[in-house]
């Protein structure tokens, strides 16, 4: 049962689910998610790639179309970088009414170092035209989304995907690209949200027009009503999660802690800007302490914080919120729109501290 809507969760959620699943609150204990934690967003079928016979093709509006194998992109410069991906839908649950899509909670993002080559240099190489507008990024995987059969693409500015810091990664967390993370090849757009880190890459078209593919004009857009064109999803909005202290039931998940001192770690991360602070509240929101932030990380990666809480016994609510250099700051809650994407309000989790023995 949805708890805001009142509305059962259908089996078409649940098979959403259950594919693409998040990454546990408690691997945020991590720095880099391990592989097998990090959240999954598939929208079709893992595509079956051969690495012998596969190209990446870069074409459209440039002087010489390449057509790259792996070991030519393995053979050019090697650059790593931990880069925090958030699903555009993260938080979707937590909206009302809710959006029937992907149904995630709070798990949907991971920080995981990509290694790979840098994307810029390839589309000067390729003699990128100066009248470029749109790059759009083709993958492998292919199927029909409202109606329009398709291979998932999705449209970068020309500007955007001039960045010196984007990459085309073949490895994560000093692996080969897992087959449900892209392989063999993904792109890494620091700071954005992650539809456009599009996997198991197969073509780069430069475009002197705007790219209309559906992943950019139907989908992934900010809308008021069904009707309205609304504007294109692009940076991750700030936030924090916290690890939730104590121990979980099995079902349903409420948590319980003795009391105590009890430090509560968590990350925080923006695509406009460093995080600056992340505030702590054990009382839902009404009071607010300053957290520790951890080292500064590397642009695109998310950033420690701990804050100690004195737990004393009953029910509390432990609230976590960000602001990034920007001036951003995460709202109490959520700024609802049509397809309930960039859900930044505040996490609450609610723990049960139990009595002095
Ligand atoms: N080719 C392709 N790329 C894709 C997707 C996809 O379905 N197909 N999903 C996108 C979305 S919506 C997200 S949130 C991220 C998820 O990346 P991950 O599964 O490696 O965490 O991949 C993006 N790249
Ligand atoms: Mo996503």
């Amino acid at each position: 049962m949805d708890e805001t809507t009142g509305t059962l969760y259908g089996p078409e959620e649940l098979d959403l689910a259950a594919r693409n699943h998040a990454m546990p609150l408690e691997a945020l204990r991590y720095d880099l998610t391990p592989a097998g934690l990090h959240y999954l967003l598939i929208h079709y079928d893992i595509p079956d790639v051969d690495p012998a016979i596969w190209r990446l093709a870069v074409a459209g509006a440039v002087e010489t179309p390449l057509s790259l194998s792996l070991e030519d992109l393995r053979a050019r410069p090697r650059v790593s970088a931990a880069v925090t991906l958030e699903c555009a839908g993260n938080g979707r649950t937590l909206m009302e009414p809710r959006a029937i899509s992907q149904p995630w909670a709070l798990g949907a993002v991971g920080n995981a170092e990509w290694t790979g080559t840098p994307l810029a240099p390839i589309l000067r190489e390729a003699g990128m035209s100066p009248d470029a507008v749109d790059v759009a990024f083709a993958g492998s995987d292919h199927g029909l989304e409202g109606d329009i059969e398709q291979d998932y693409e999705r449209g970068l500015p020309a500007a955007e995907a001039l960045r010196e810091d984007l990459l085309l990664a073949y490895e994560m967390n000093g692996q080969p690209l897992p087959p449900q993370h892209g392989f063999p090849l993904r792109l890494v757009v620091p700071g954005w949200y992650g539809m456009a880190h599009v996997k198991w890459l197969r073509q780069i078209r430069v475009l002197e027009e705007a790219f209309a593919g559906y992943q950019n004009v139907q989908s992934y857009r900010i809308r008021a009503a069904e009707d309205d064109p609304g504007r294109p999803i692009q940076r991750i909005q700030v936030r924090s999660l916290l690890l939730p202290p104590g121990h979980p039931t099995f079902q349903p998940r409420v948590r319980h802690a003795d009391p105590g001192r009890i430090e509560v770690r968590g990350r925080a991360w923006s695509g406009s800007g460093a995080i600056v602070n992340v505030a702590f509240s054990a009382d839902g929101g009404r009071t607010w302490i300053d957290s520790e932030l951890g080292p500064e990380p590397t642009p695109g990666a998310w950033r420690s914080w701990t804050a100690v809480w004195h737990a004393e016994p009953g029910e509390h609510e432990l609230c976590c919120r960000a602001t990034d250099a920007s001036g951003a700051t995460q709202p109490m809650e959520p700024d609802w729109n049509v397809g309930g994407y960039t859900n930044n309000a505040i996490q609450r989790v609610p723990v049960v501290v139990a009595a002095r023995r």
